[in-house]
């Protein structure tokens, strides 16, 4: 080759040429032993050789290089891929090809759950918040009034990010938030009615009625002069409305850091999920709520002295299982089409 003058040289680039055309991984060619051997043997040069030798070693090693780069470029035979595939976006929906039937999708039954709830709540007034799917330490428990250290936070066991970033365990992270974005209405005489759909996670041991990811709705309202009866009565409204008839409804005591008092609420069972005539198969319990706990205004600039309010948080799914009789809560997220099928 009479870019190369070197006897030695020129042999050894004709060794490496034909390896590097049958190497799988081009790159090793630039760490060939061979390639070594020729800046070794400079040294056992003359003087006046070794400056055009060292100079025809390395346009060797550029050789390599760039034939190296130009393998690692795509193949400019390769057909490219039409993104506009399948068919052009001007094409008029008359004449598209009949791949992505719209009839054959539809909505996801909870998807569809959520916006039934949400506007009946929008009836009862209540203006509807997206919650977040990742969160902190302050709005999953300071805020909510939960001790440094208290048992309670056991019970709202999820995950962490190595950061200490939190996948919510509940919609009650979003209360400091609601609080604090429409705490103006309470100056102008107006309550805060804001309702809170979003998906949870906890750290669960699965079952029929457990999953580790689920959807929930949290409910906040607060005003002057609010009551248990206040809570009562939005939560019967919003039954009655959901499962089509005149529900009875039953309180008992229970236990959250972020409401006094803390209730468990149920409702009776609707006509079709009756089950035994025993007392615990006539009720079904929903969800958890109560009167917020002033540390809760408090942690949102608000007097807890002139305000007061309640909220509440149940579970979607559960909803939805006992308004269908499902029967496992884990179909939802199975990605079954039989099961989804029977939503449409
Ligand atoms: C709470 O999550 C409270 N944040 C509710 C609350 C809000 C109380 C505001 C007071 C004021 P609890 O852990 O009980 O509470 O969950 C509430 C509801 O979520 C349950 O009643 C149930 O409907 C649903 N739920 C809880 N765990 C699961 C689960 N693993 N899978 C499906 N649904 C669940």
């Amino acid at each position: 080759m009479s870019e190369y003058s070197n006897n030695k040289i020129i042999a050894i680039r004709n060794e490496l040429l034909t390896e590097l055309e049958n190497l799988e991984k081009k790159t090793d060619i630039l760490k060939h032993p061979k390639l070594k051997q020729i800046y070794l043997g400079i040294t056992n040069l003359p003087q006046e050789e070794r400056k055009t030798y060292g100079q025809e070693a390395n346009k060797l090693k550029l050789e390599l290089q760039k034939l190296v780069e130009a393998s690692q470029l795509p193949d400019q035979n390769l057909k490219p891929i039409d993104v506009t595939a399948p068919f052009a976006p001007n094409t008029p929906f008359s004449r598209r090809p009949n791949i992505f039937r719209a009839n054959q999708g539809s909505t996801h039954p909870l998807t569809k759950e959520i916006d039934e709830i949400v506007d009946i709540y929008s009836r009862l007034g209540f203006t509807s918040i997206d919650s977040r799917e990742i969160d902190d330490d302050y709005h999953m428990f300071t805020s909510l009034n939960f001790p440094e250290g208290h048992p309670a936070r056991d019970d709202y066991d999820t995950f962490m990010t190595t950061e200490g970033l939190i996948a919510p365990a509940h919609t009650s992270t979003m209360q400091n938030r609601v609080l604090k974005m429409f705490r103006p209405n309470l100056k102008q005489g107006e309550p805060i009615a804001v309702v809170i759909p979003g998906r949870v996670f906890r750290n669960e041991d699965l079952d029929v009625t457990h999953e580790h990811t689920f959807y929930q709705l949290e409910g906040v309202f607060v005003a002057e002069n609010i009551n248990v009866g206040n809570l009562i009565a939005v939560l019967q409204a919003f039954m009655n409305e959901y499962f089509g008839q005149v529900l009875k409804t039953k309180i008992q005591p229970f236990y959250f850091p972020f409401t006094e008092p803390s209730f468990e609420f149920a409702i009776e069972r609707p006509k079709a999920l009756k089950k035994g005539n025993a007392e615990a198969d006539q009720w079904l319990e929903l969800l958890g709520c109560g009167m917020i706990h002033p540390e809760v205004l408090k942690h949102a600039d608000i007097d807890s002295n002139k305000y007061t309010g309640f909220a509440w948080g149940g579970g979607i799914e559960r909803l939805v299982l006992m308004k269908n009789n499902i029967e496992d809560i884990r179909h939802f997220e199975s990605g079954k089409l039989d099961f989804l099928r029977q939503f449409k």
